[in-house]
């Protein structure tokens, strides 16, 4: 398994950051955290690892030249006030998903709340065995490990809570118009910014754990989406025109959606579903879900209790657990 960044390593950075111009000898780093020099030449070699570029220069120890723009889990975990998401942080530069790795770390027993975070994904999964793009440096591509008390059948509602925490943030924090798309996108003017995709272990009255995975495009430029993807997916760059802190961005984030999770466990959806009505971008337009071989035409009416979609088709209301939804 790839490593995660250590916490020595950041200890030595933060050291390091505070004295840029300067240089700081092993002894003195040792001495300041009161570890044995061996690890600060570790953590250097890790912190090297991760593309920080750091001088050494012999009989004067080592100074931080240059910092790559990366998520650390100090900082998250500094900035959060969370009660359960967040308090543990594992980040990756590079994974192949994070939900597979949420799913193995959730198995063998990590804790409500562990997040984990990849600058880049290699095997980024979307739905039904789609793709997602998570190119390096610009998105944010995490997973959160659920323990809810829920019987399966209510688990979708929690996409629909991701999906309104994400639009929410967004929001709060640029005054874009973003949307939530049953069941699981985040939309800015109709174009993808964010996916959720929520993977479970469950029996059939009892779900064992939940991994809940959210891919935003932060700050992607419109060359960096690959040309398939142009025309359908944005970022929140491209579409307020500035950068935004990533960390910034995931942990607000992640106080919303504890928020709204702490609540669904409790209540359920209910006492969301105004503000769900007023984030969907489906309701109110015709539309066709497909999901197998089935095929529903009509009008998004609702979203209800289980976070399911109401259709009003000349047949009558129609109500749809999953599927793919074509704006008509
Ligand atoms: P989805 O199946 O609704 O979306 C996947 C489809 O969206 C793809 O087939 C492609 O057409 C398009 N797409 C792929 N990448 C992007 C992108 N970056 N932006 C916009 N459109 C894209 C949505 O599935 C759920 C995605 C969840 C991703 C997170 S990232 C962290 C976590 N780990 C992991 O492997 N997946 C989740």
């Amino acid at each position: 398994m790839k490593r995660s960044m250590q916490a020595a390593g950041e200890e030595v950075l933060s050291l390091l950051q505070k004295k840029r111009r300067t240089f700081l000898s092993t002894k003195e780093i040792s001495e300041k955290l009161r570890v044995h020099p061996y690890v600060v030449y570790q953590a250097i070699k890790e912190l090297r690892r991760w593309d920080f570029e750091i001088s050494s220069e012999k009989g004067k120890g080592y100074r931080l030249l240059k910092s790559p723009d990366l998520i650390l889990p100090g900082e998250v975990k500094r900035k959060l006030s969370t009660k359960i998401m967040g308090k543990e942080v594992l980040s990756y530069r590079s994974l192949g998903s994070t939900n597979q790795l949420g799913f193995r770390l959730a198995e063998a027993g990590a804790r409500e709340g562990a997040l984990i975070l990849a600058d880049e994904q290699t095997r980024g999964r979307g739905r039904m065995g789609r793709d997602w793009y998570s190119p390096p440096g610009m998105g944010l591509w995490i997973s959160l490990i659920l323990r809810p008390n829920i019987p399966p059948f209510k688990a979708p509602g929690l996409s629909i809570c991701a999906g309104l925490a994400l639009a929410q943030t967004i929001k709060r924090l640029t005054r874009l118009d973003a949307r939530i798309k049953w069941p699981n996108d985040c939309l800015i003017n109709g174009l993808k910014v964010g996916g959720i995709l929520l993977e479970l272990s469950a029996e059939l009255d009892r779900t064992n754990f939940v991994i809940a995975g959210v891919g935003v495009n932060v700050n992607h430029l419109p060359r960096d989406f690959p040309k398939k993807l142009s025309a359908r997916a944005t970022s929140i760059r491209i579409e307020w025109g500035k950068e935004v802190s990533r960390v910034r961005l995931l942990t607000s984030f992640l106080q919303r959606f504890e928020s709204l999770y702490l609540d669904f466990k409790k209540k359920g959806l209910s006492p969301q579903r105004q503000l769900i009505k007023k984030f969907s971008f489906l309701l109110g337009k015709k539309v066709a879900v497909k999901f197998g071989r089935e095929k529903i035409e009509g009008l998004a009416r609702d979203i209800d209790d289980y976070g399911s979609l109401v259709i009003r088709t000349p047949r009558g209301e129609k109500v749809v657990r999953a599927g793919e939804v074509t704006v008509l």
